[in-house]
């Protein structure tokens, strides 16, 4: 009744922007993505038939109330999947720097969905898996798989064909992607609230939709023909034109900042010189960079020379969730047991 999954963040190549549903997570367009060999999430979940309530733990510390209804919410679709109605405590470990802001949603519920399927009971193939992680958060369908992965949209009103797949495994294709993080003030517009208005409001989202059909295609020829430029070329196009979408909306917004424009710069200046690197933008100012792993210690240092720039991660493609031993300190520790009783948000 217990297991421990780890799953790696992932980044859009082809973004995923904007939702046909809500509530089952399903995208208006299909996306691409590397997973990373940097950053992870372990999750353990032990199903208790002796606990009233679901209890989650995050780096070591009992998570909000807030932090645990998303976690119930999830448990709860997979409780339903198993027919069984027991609570769990859950605990997660997030290896992901604070500041490398990379979004831990991804790879937080590819290991839950991991995890709680096999805690539970569920064999699940990884295709399941994915359409169950896609129910946590979008980016996380793509969790699943290592190495080049496309999300496919899918168009039925269930859901069940809008899960993601490999394109072309981590040591096939060894790139390397900087992860650059810039001086930056607080986020202001979510990506789940940034999506929502886009879609509703902006004036230039239907272009976003007639274009990135054609960027997919592109994109996953790219990949499998191992064309670096071509591929750099239309990720950082389809990176554009999502932020593009930004600016029609009502009220208009942008997630750029100083710091951003000045990498972006900074890469285009790079390639005027004839040095092949490539950047993408996601729902923050940080900006992460794509060059071959020749460049990668010129193109690190260049970036490190701007003022605005803090920190650079770099990451290579990386693995699909993997199931660790549980280890013994992971079962219910005493004092949340004991303090239980007055955890009174923790009860549905
Ligand atoms: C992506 N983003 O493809 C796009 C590009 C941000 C910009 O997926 O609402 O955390 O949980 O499904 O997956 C970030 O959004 O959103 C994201 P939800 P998610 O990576």
């Amino acid at each position: 009744m217990q297991a421990t999954a780890r799953a790696n963040t992932n980044i859009a190549l082809i973004k995923y922007w904007g939702k046909r549903d809500e509530d089952l997570f399903l995208p208006m367009n299909s996306s691409i993505s590397i997973t990373l060999d940097q950053f992870y999430t372990t999750t353990t979940v032990q199903f208790c038939e002796s606990i009233s309530a679901d209890l989650f733990v995050f780096n070591q510390q009992l998570a909000n109330e807030a932090e645990t209804l998303k976690v119930t919410r999830f448990l709860d679709i997979v409780r339903k999947m198993a027919g069984k109605e027991w609570f769990a405590l859950v605990h997660s470990t997030n290896k992901v720097p604070t500041a490398a802001g990379l979004a831990s949603s991804a790879s937080g519920f590819a290991a839950l969905a991991a995890a709680s399927a096999k805690a539970i009971g569920l064999d699940l193939e990884e295709k399941e898996l994915s359409k169950l992680a896609r129910q946590g958060s979008g980016s996380a369908s793509r969790s699943i798989f290592g190495g080049f992965v496309e999300w496919q949209k899918g168009t039925r009103t269930d859901g069940d064909d809008s899960y993601a797949k490999p394109i072309l495994r981590e040591q096939d294709w060894k790139l390397s992607i900087l992860s650059v993080i810039v001086a930056s003030r607080e986020k202001k517009v979510s990506s789940r609230e940034g999506m929502r208005r886009t879609v509703e409001t902006s004036a230039f989202y239907s272009g976003w939709l007639e274009t990135v059909e054609r960027d997919m295609e592109i994109a996953r020829a790219a990949i499998n023909e191992r064309d670096f430029e071509r591929l750099g070329e239309v990720v950082e196009a389809n990176a554009l034109k999502m932020h593009a979408t930004t600016l029609g909306a009502k009220p208009p917004f942008t997630y750029w900042q100083k710091g951003t424009m000045e990498v972006m710069t900074l890469i285009q200046s790079l390639r005027a010189q004839g040095m092949a690197a490539y950047f993408t933008i996601d729902a923050g100012p940080n900006v992460k960079v794509l060059c071959l792993p020749k460049d990668e210690q010129r193109v690190r240092e260049k970036l490190l020379m701007l003022s605005t720039v803090q920190h650079v991660y770099t990451c290579h493609p990386g693995s699909g969730i993997s199931f660790l031993p549980t280890s013994k300190n992971k079962k219910i520790p005493y004092d949340l047991e004991s303090d239980r009783k007055d955890i009174c948000y923790l009860s549905r």
